[in-house]
């Protein structure tokens, strides 16, 4: 596994490149040109000054979390073509740039949902938790208006320009079915995927976080049938997944650990991360450690390695601990705290593997 770190830029990150590298065992930056609203091209030059401050300081950008897909692609509109052709226009710029995957969704409307950023924790942590009475008694376009409440920070996926067109995407979505997903996700993949093969870069689709249906609006990376059942769309290598435990995880019948082994070499990404699952269907975000939550981190680092996982992996969102200001998620601490989590078990695994090989040979 390659470890790889989230960070949205030098005008738009708390987060100093040089504070990174401190991190042990940091590889790359998974990076986007987040001032580049969905459906517009990246152009080489833009992506080429990323290139250029990430590369100067030791990380690769291999990385890109996400080219997001504008709504007209997700609706099946007869806009549908033009905004395909950008996409195709930024992978290939990508990939001249060196870029090796593009992480991406195809959740309609929103990408993650939560009702609270800061929710304190026993410890005085705080961190993003999920109310399911909340999201099912309060209109969409009012909880952006409480989440968004604190402007000192941008969140990926609550992107203005998305939020300025909620009643009117709303509308559009009305008569929007599973079914209709399907085809527009099939639709865009039967474009991009052979490109993607021509350009050596793997695509890996994010599950929807949660896996469930908000809003009525339709969501199907769900859950492993689904999964399946997209992977099939377009059976190509390099038609893969970002496999995040936490978006899955919110559902307890979704298993990590089997998904994992099930679907191995179509993994490009993973996300790691841990969460506290409620019976009323609540969940808050917790550290990485297996002890703090409802996912064993443990057996999840385990199937990768038993996999022989090459792939790239980044912790995803950590608590927000030492009162430290940062962006809801994505602070520094905890997230390098999940870093070395990860690499411990990883690492003990692989010293365990030697010293019984050793053991077996003597
Ligand atoms: C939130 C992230 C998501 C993710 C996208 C991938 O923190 O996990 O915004 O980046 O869904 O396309």
């Amino acid at each position: 596994m390659e470890m790889v770190f989230r960070w949205f830029g030098e005008d738009n990150d708390h987060i100093p490149l040089s504070h990174i590298k401190q991190i042990p065992g940091v590889k790359g930056i998974v990076w986007a040109l987040h001032h580049i609203p969905a459906g517009e091209k990246w152009t080489l030059h833009e992506i080429e000054k990323v290139k250029k401050s990430v590369e100067s300081s030791g990380f690769n950008i291999d990385v890109v979390e996400s080219v997001n897909v504008h709504e007209d692609i997700k609706l099946g509109r007869s806009t549908r073509d033009y905004y395909i052709e950008n996409y195709k226009q930024t992978m290939k710029n990508l990939a001249e740039a060196g870029v090796k995957v593009i992480c991406y969704n195809f959740m309609p409307v929103f990408d993650w949902i939560r009702t609270e950023l800061f929710k304190e924790l026993e410890d005085g942590s705080t961190a993003l938790f999920y109310e399911k009475a909340k999201v099912e008694g309060i209109e969409p376009d009012e909880l952006a208006q409480q989440i968004l409440k604190e402007k000192s920070f941008t969140l990926p996926g609550w992107e203005p320009e998305r939020l300025a067109k909620l009643s009117e995407l709303f509308d559009a979505y009305q008569e929007v079915t599973e079914e209709m997903i399907w085809s527009h996700l099939k639709y865009f993949l039967d474009e991009i995927i052979p490109l993607a093969e021509q350009l050596d870069i793997r695509m890996a689709i994010h599950p929807d976080d949660p896996p469930w249906s908000v809003f009525g609006l339709p969501r199907i990376i769900t859950n492993e049938r689904n999964i399946s059942r997209f992977l099939n769309l377009v059976d190509s290598p390099n038609n893969g997944l970002t496999l995040c435990s936490g978006s899955l995880g919110a559902n307890g019948e979704n298993d990590i650990p089997s998904m994992i082994h099930k679907f191995g070499p179509r993994i490009h990404f993973a996300h790691i991360r841990n969460l506290k699952r409620y019976d009323n269907g609540d969940f808050v975000e917790t550290s990485h450690r297996t002890e703090d939550g409802s996912l064993d981190i443990y057996e999840i680092v385990k199937a990768y390695r038993k996999q022989g996982f090459t792939g790239y992996v980044r912790p995803d969102h950590g608590r927000h601990i030492w009162d430290e200001t940062c962006r809801p998620g994505y602070g520094l601490y905890d997230r390098a705290l999940g870093i070395m989590y990860i690499q411990g078990i990883w690492d003990s695994l692989v010293r365990m593997e030697k010293e019984s090989q050793y053991a077996a040979i003597k």
